[in-house]
């Protein structure tokens, strides 16, 4: 797909979710370097790099997306001809892509073993990874029951109970503010994540952040299905993951909103959970406490303390 309209369905959700979005941005950037023509490698390069900043712009939240342009641009390291760099990218990003999709899967496997026959649990959001791990433990055979919120504004739950009507798991579908009510009912949370910081916080769409107090308040486990390029590297260097706030209209009609001066709609697309209230994180390499985030940081994003220092 073209860079343009990749960005744009990434700005207006139409491709969302941070999986997708990170797939989507290594496509858009293999298939732009299919279409600069020039022998001229400095202005590839540029080219490239402009590209990779219009992706990155068009959602600031989820890690995912500066990850996958970052490894795809890492495809053209050491390239000396537009051909080479052009080769390059293009594998970087077809691994990018192969990657998250062995990633998810192997997440789902992992994620299976935390759900027992008979579990009740619930999810937030439509996140493939969360969903990777019920599914899997439904083809496993296990019984279980879900509950799924409907994750207001933009009711990304609508996607999640389909997925789950398909493959015949039975689902109860809740707003958002039922979850306290139905927590004793849950065995166990799923959620995936946009972003998990060096300390092991985990954001994720908002609403996320109540759910798992309510889960800890009720001993509820909370599991966060999240590949390693969700981790977010620069938070070593003390940089926040940006909460992205996005148009009011998708809270309150515009026009209602402008009747009442002394009221400020805010619509936050993501909250920040902390990781005392997570009790693992599944990610492809195996599942981790929330503190080990450094490590994957190091370990299979390649960034440690003194890569940073160099950079300084
Ligand atoms: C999606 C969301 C998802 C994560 C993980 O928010 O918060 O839980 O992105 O999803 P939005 P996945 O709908 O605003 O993009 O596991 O699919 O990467």
């Amino acid at each position: 797909m073209l860079l343009n309209q990749t960005a744009e369905k990434i700005r207006s959700m139409e491709i969302r979710g941070a999986g997708r979005i990170a797939r989507a941005a290594a496509e858009a950037l293999k298939d732009r370097a299919g279409r600069v023509e020039t022998d001229d490698i400095d202005l590839f390069r540029r080219e490239m790099g402009r590209a990779a900043e219009t992706l990155v712009s068009t959602r600031p939240t989820a890690v995912s997306l500066p990850n996958a342009v970052r490894f795809v641009m890492r495809g053209m390291d050491g390239a000396t001809t537009v051909r080479e760099a052009r080769d390059g990218l293009t594998d970087a990003a077809d691994s990018f892509v192969l990657a998250s999709e062995h990633a998810v899967e192997r997440i789902g496997e992992i994620g299976a073993r935390h759900i027992a026959d008979g579990d009740v649990v619930l999810t937030h959001c439509n996140s493939e990874a969360a969903l990777a791990c019920i599914l899997a433990a439904h083809r496993e055979g296990k019984e279980i029951e879900v509950f799924a919120t409907e994750v207001r504004p933009r009711n990304q739950g609508l996607l999640t109970i389909r997925t789950l009507n398909d493959a015949g798991i039975k689902t109860n579908f809740i707003v958002d503010s039922a979850v306290r009510s139905f927590i004793n009912d849950v065995d166990l949370v799923v959620t995936g994540a946009d972003a998990v910081t060096v300390n092991g916080a985990v954001v994720n769409k908002i609403g996320t952040a109540q759910i798992a107090l309510a889960a800890h308040e009720a001993r509820t486990n909370l599991v966060v299905a999240a590949e390693t390029y969700k981790f977010a590297p620069r938070t070593i260097l003390g940089e926040r993951i940006a909460i992205e706030e996005r148009d009011i209209a998708e809270v309150l009609d515009p026009a209602v909103a402008a009747s009442l001066p002394n009221v400020r709609v805010r619509n936050p697309a993501f909250d920040v959970t902390p990781a005392k209230y997570v009790d693992l994180i599944v990610t492809e390499m195996g599942a981790i406490p929330p503190q080990m985030a450094y490590c994957i940081i190091r370990d299979y994003l390649g960034w440690d303390l003194t890569e940073f220092q160099k950079a300084f």
